[in-house]
């Protein structure tokens, strides 16, 4: 790469891990980016702290400047609490939700709402690498709660909400790729959330998915190093 230019600087001290990320286009065309708490996590407190960077949704306008500043907060913050989301997406109605990797288990799907904490790492329904509870358990008030979780993690990478019309059943529904465990989830809403694993040669450590715009869904397994194209016929 060259002649590019830095928007933003995040300032992040922690370790050499965890750096999310993924960055989605508002309507407005604002853009919404993700952190990752860089890896100090359970101990270190970097998410929670809503001046700092690591952790959190961040909201810009396209020159880089804040497009959302809360009080309290760091310019651009809108979001805090997040571990290591490698996929974020729109619905139909305009909402950022994104999904995000715990621990051992507690990976999450989270709606994300401005100046909302998303609890990482005081709260989690995952515990820690060889086993331990992460912060003080599952639900604390004042913060948010996932709306699906997975035990044992899948590693979630990329993400759609279905909008097209190829797959009329599956409007609506929440998509994203395992990167441990090589399939797509499938993600129904409409009832609670039940998954379906969609899975085949094709599904290796599924990187990102996108939807395209004839309604056909597109993914990337990082084995192949190939892009698929998922129809109603194969
Ligand atoms: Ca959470």
């Amino acid at each position: 790469l060259e002649g590019f230019r830095t928007l933003y600087h995040g300032d992040a001290t922690g370790g050499g891990r965890h750096f999310g990320s993924r960055l989605v286009e508002a309507a407005d065309g604002t853009v919404f980016l993700t952190t990752g708490d860089r890896g100090t996590g359970p101990d270190g407190m970097e998410s929670q702290d809503p001046m700092r960077v690591e952790g959190k949704v961040i909201h810009l306008n396209r020159d880089g400047t804040p497009a959302t500043t809360l009080p309290g907060h760091r310019p651009g913050v809108y979001s805090l609490g997040h571990r290591n989301a490698q996929g974020a997406t729109l619905d139909a109605d305009g909402n950022l939700w994104l999904v995000e990797h715990g621990a051992q288990g507690g990976d999450e799907l989270n709606r994300i709402e401005a100046g909302r904490n998303y609890g990482w790492p005081v709260i989690s329904y995952g515990e820690d690498y060889g086993g331990g509870q992460i912060g003080e358990g599952a639900a604390r008030d004042g913060m948010e709660q996932p709306l699906h979780y997975w035990v044992p993690s899948i590693a979630p990478s990329g993400m759609i909400i279905y909008q097209g019309d190829l797959f009329p059943e599956w409007k609506g529904d929440v998509f994203t790729g395992s990167l441990n465990s090589d399939f797509i989830s499938r993600l129904d809403p409409e009832n609670g959330y039940a998954e379906e694993r969609i899975a085949g040669p094709q599904t290796g450590r599924v990187r990102d998915i996108v939807e395209a715009a004839d309604g056909s869904i597109w993914f990337l397994s990082v084995y192949d190093g190939v892009a698929y194209r998922l129809t109603p016929n194969g």
